[in-house]
């Protein structure tokens, strides 16, 4: 299991927040995706025999907004 963490761009109030926790949460071979708001970062924790990191900036770009990868 991976974890990264993602610098999120365009969130701008909970809601936003929720949105991305959905749209990555959803994704099959992610068993957690949490978004802290104040510091616009996204936490997921998944299966990369499932999943790349692409497809997860690419499921938040689809809601919306954009992922950057974080160290
Ligand atoms: Mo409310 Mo966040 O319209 O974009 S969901 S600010």
């Amino acid at each position: 299991m991976e974890a990264k963490t993602f610098d999120i761009e365009g969130m701008t109030c909970a809601s936003c927040a929720q949105t991305v926790e959905k749209a990555t949460a959803k994704l099959a071979g992610v068993s957690k995706a949490s978004v802290n708001l104040a510091t616009e970062k996204l936490n997921v924790e998944y299966d990369e025999s499932k999943l790349s990191e692409q497809d997860i900036q690419k499921a938040v770009s689809d809601a919306g907004y954009e992922a950057l990868r974080n160290v």
